[in-house]
């Protein structure tokens, strides 16, 4: 029988970066986005569906006949409260939801570090469940998104596991980012545990490969059968020469969210100018 899987957000970063990663034989993915989709490959078994998150009545029908969701969709930076409450707030509501009526059983939400953006590093590594402190809008939306995600599970019965995703790009960009590198082979790795794992109910886990210069819990992401096999410290060299050392109790590295705990992004300021 074919598995079928519906990405949200497939255009984007992430998704892109998965789309060829999560290719499995007798696997359709289904690929959703409101952007446009490059057309399928010769012999690529995709689905291509223009919809937004927002729809109920489109959500549905693309979760016709599916497995399970990977729901990246959204804004994937700081935005205005407007547009993440509409997109990322209520887009992932619907997801769910259409899901439950669907009777869609597991759903991978893609969560972020932001969500836990004002936690310290100097308090050492910070663990799977490390309490929300949101660092922006978008980091608000991602808490959101995760408390969606244990309403689902343990009001219906949905498996349901959130990804505190760190920074998933083809290499590393900074040099915090050494910290908070998901390698993109990791990531697909990561997101076959979470379709894989049997009855995970609901489970936060950390979106990271196995760093060197790591600051989170892998425990429950090896918990549901991740094997990180790659490390950014191969980056630090050449990054260290470019950005120099980082200094873990000064900003931008102090806190997880980094950069996007300073003035820069202070999206209520900035709109009511003052
Ligand atoms: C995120 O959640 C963003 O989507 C991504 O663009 C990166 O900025 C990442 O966090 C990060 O913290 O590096």
């Amino acid at each position: 029988m074919t598995e079928r899987i519906l990405l949200t957000g497939a255009a984007g970063g992430v998704g892109t970066l998965m789309r060829t990663r999560l290719a499995r034989p007798g696997r359709t993915l289904r690929l959703l986005d409101i952007a446009d989709l490059p057309p399928a490959a010769d012999g690529e078994a995709v689905e291509l569906v223009r919809a937004s998150v927002t729809d109920l009545d489109a959500m549905e029908r693309a979760c016709e006949g599916v497995d399970a969701i990977l729901h990246l969709g959204g804004h994937s930076l700081e935005a205005s409260w407007k547009d993440i409450l509409d997109v990322n707030i209520n887009g992932t509501y619907t997801v769910f939801e259409a899901a439950r009526r669907q009777g869609v059983q597991r759903v991978i939400f893609a969560s972020s570090n932001h969500a836990v953006g004002y936690v310290p590093r100097t308090v050492g590594e910070v663990g799977d469940y490390a309490f929300p402190r949101p660092d922006t809008n978008y980091g608000v939306g991602k808490v959101a998104g995760e408390a969606i995600g244990s309403h689902y599970a343990d009001r219906y019965g949905l498996d349901v596991i959130s990804i505190r995703i760190g920074s998933c790009f083809e290499k590393p960009r900074d040099t915090r980012m050494l910290s908070t590198w998901l390698s993109p082979d990791d990531g697909a790795r990561l997101f076959e545990a979470c379709l894989s794992t049997p009855k995970p109910g609901y489970r936060v886990v950390w979106g990271v490969s196995n760093n060197t210069r790591g600051w989170f819990s892998l425990a429950e992401a090896k918990a549901i059968g991740y094997v990180s096999q790659d490390d950014s410290e191969v980056f630090a060299a050449e990054l260290i020469a470019e950005h120099g050392e980082p200094q873990l109790d000064q900003d931008p590295h102090r806190l997880v969210g980094g950069a996007w705990c300073g003035p820069d992004m202070d999206t209520a300021r900035k709109e009511a100018g003052r």
